[in-house]
């Protein structure tokens, strides 16, 4: 299934939502009608029951290169708290709160805005091509979209820091080294191990949705409240079906096949 959108690529198979930026001529960065675009797909995906996992990538040789900054002037500009409380802030809640998996496939160039959009995603797999830019500070801004909440868990205050302020690219073997990827491919091979991956993900048991809310909820509770918070959870996986499709495939020894129920 495809939708019409003009700044996104979208289509739904075999349990992914396929999620492409799509302004190849601008490095896909972000324009009012993209951030609209990529909310209402969101938004579709997540409310689509036969979607378990959301895969985003970039068309051409960019994944994203943030704000679209040539309607960025003063004149033009307007209030920037307002774009991102409107524009990106949905985004990346959409995606940390939903209980279906995000698969960031980096194929280049992730920059500002574009970046932290990677990293608001569950998993990243990146090209040998691509790089992550905390650019931010290259033209005088802070960083948003929750790169100051996700970048310092991943990386440590030390090295967060170091690329807030100085905003230099890291290249996809480094991202690796520091554990911002999950894995390097060759340009050629990271859109078909991508969808695999996905697929994969998308075949994944009920608890998929609840292993991400334990470690959201784990980024800002104590001990005590997360164990609790735990033992809740493990309730619900307790109880589903795949659960008990688990246990018989162990006792049975045969691979799982799970539903999300
Ligand atoms: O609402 C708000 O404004 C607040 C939100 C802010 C969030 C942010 O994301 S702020 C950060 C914005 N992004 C950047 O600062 C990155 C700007 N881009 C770059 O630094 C470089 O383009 C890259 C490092 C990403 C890639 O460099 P390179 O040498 O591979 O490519 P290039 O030649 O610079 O760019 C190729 C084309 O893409 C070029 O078009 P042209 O001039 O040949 O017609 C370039 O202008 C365009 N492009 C790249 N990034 C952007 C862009 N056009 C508009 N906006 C961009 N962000």
């Amino acid at each position: 299934m495809a939708d019409n959108y003009e700044t996104i690529l979208y289509e739904k198979a075999d349990g992914v939502a396929a999620i492409t930026l799509n302004r190849p001529q601008a490095l896909n960065a972000f324009t009012p009608q993209m951030n609209s675009e990529l909310q209402e797909a969101l938004k579709d995906a997540d409310q689509d029951s036969t979607i378990r996992c959301f895969l985003m990538t970039g068309s051409g040789r960019a994944f994203c290169a943030g704000q679209d900054l040539k309607g960025r002037t003063r004149e033009q500009r307007g209030s920037l708290g307002a774009s991102l409380r409107e524009k990106y802030n949905p985004i990346i809640l959409r995606l940390r709160r939903s209980e279906k998996v995000s698969l960031a496939a980096v194929n280049g160039v992730a920059a500002g805005a574009g970046c932290n959009l990677a990293l608001a995603c569950d998993l990243r797999i990146a090209s040998e091509e691509a790089k992550f830019i905390e650019a931010f500070v290259r033209v005088g801004l802070a960083p948003d979209s929750g790169g100051s909440f996700f970048l310092p868990r991943m990386v440590g205050l030390s090295k967060a820091m170091e690329l807030f302020l100085l905003g230099e690219p890291i290249e996809a073997q480094e991202a690796l080294r520091i554990g911002l990827v999950a894995k390097v491919l060759p340009a050629a091979e990271l859109s078909q191990a991508a969808r695999e991956l996905a697929q994969r993900l998308a075949r994944g048991p009920r608890s998929i949705g609840l292993i991400k809310r334990a470690v959201n909820r784990a980024f800002v509770s104590g001990l005590e409240e997360q164990l609790d918070y735990e033992a809740s959870l493990q309730e619900i996986a307790g109880r589903s079906e795949d659960y008990d499709e688990g246990v018989r495939s162990f006792l049975e020894k045969r691979p799982p096949v799970f539903t999300g129920k």
